[in-house]
């Protein structure tokens, strides 16, 4: 098998230690890190986040797959920076104010790693402006909003207020999920998409990053 399919069945299967050496190993080979990134881990990504969608792998198996991901990334990262692999684009994550659930929110974060996206993590129960004021300073593309409660996801709208006071809604997304949330009610507070999964929720990243 290749080196880089091998890799992304490694990948698949959460083999941390194993998709590391082998990266090592396709550097050594003089592989160019754009491919070790899009044949190897990159597409190892893409088959969990699919098989998640289609409820074939779950939680689980995709944090291990994830873990794996990061560990490739690891030893591949000062090989891409120097190669000048540009980044795909630029998002900021976080769950709302009031609202510590971030299961949901980590694993939209990894999906959006493994789709080239740089991606910084606000953490859980962040204000409105704390969003905006991030966007800002890291120059984001996207903003990405989580919340599990009934009671926290209101604070979406508080999101999308601040990012229109800011006078940034024609240059940042805004995009929202999580369990309660639905296309309805990102219609009815003006957010730019509502994806319900993490699989979905970066493919929609990478376009909107593409095409901004
Ligand atoms: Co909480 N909790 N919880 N909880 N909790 C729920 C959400 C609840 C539905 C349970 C229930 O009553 N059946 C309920 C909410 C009811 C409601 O508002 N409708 C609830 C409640 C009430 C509470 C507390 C208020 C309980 C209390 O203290 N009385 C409290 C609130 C604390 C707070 O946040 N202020 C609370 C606390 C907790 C724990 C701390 C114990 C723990 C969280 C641990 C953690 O996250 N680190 C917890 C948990 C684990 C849950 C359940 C059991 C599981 C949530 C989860 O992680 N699911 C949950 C019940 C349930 O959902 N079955 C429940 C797995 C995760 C992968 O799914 O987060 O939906 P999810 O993410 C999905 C999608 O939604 C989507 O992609 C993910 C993967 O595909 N997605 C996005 C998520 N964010 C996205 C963003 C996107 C796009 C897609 O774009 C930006």
């Amino acid at each position: 098998m290749h080196i880089l399919e091998e890799m992304s069945t490694l990948l698949q299967q959460g083999r941390a230690p194993k998709v590391k050496e082998l990266v090592a190993q396709a550097i050594d080979e003089n592989i160019s890190p754009k491919d070790i990134l899009e044949q190897g881990l990159l597409s190892g990504m893409t088959v969990i986040g699919e098989k998640f969608k289609n409820n074939e792998v779950f939680v689980p198996e995709v944090l291990i797959a994830a873990r794996a991901m990061n560990a490739g990334m690891e030893i591949l990262k000062p090989h891409l920076v120097s190669n000048n692999i540009e980044a795909k684009g630029i998002a900021v994550i976080g769950t709302v104010k009031g609202d510590l659930h971030d299961i949901g929110k980590n694993l939209v974060k990894m999906m959006l790693k493994g789709k080239g996206l740089t991606v910084y993590d606000l953490g859980v129960d962040v204000a409105p402006e704390v969003f905006v004021e991030k966007a800002i300073e890291y120059n984001a593309d996207i903003i990405c909003c989580s919340a599990l409660l009934t009671t926290t996801m209101t604070e979406m709208k508080n999101v999308v207020d601040k990012v229109n006071q800011a006078g940034l809604h024609n240059k940042v997304k805004i995009m929202i999920g999580g369990a309660p949330v639905t296309q309805n009610f990102c219609d009815s507070i003006g957010a730019d998409y509502y994806t319900p999964d993490a699989a979905t929720a970066s493919d929609v990243a990478l376009q909107i990053c593409i095409a901004s």
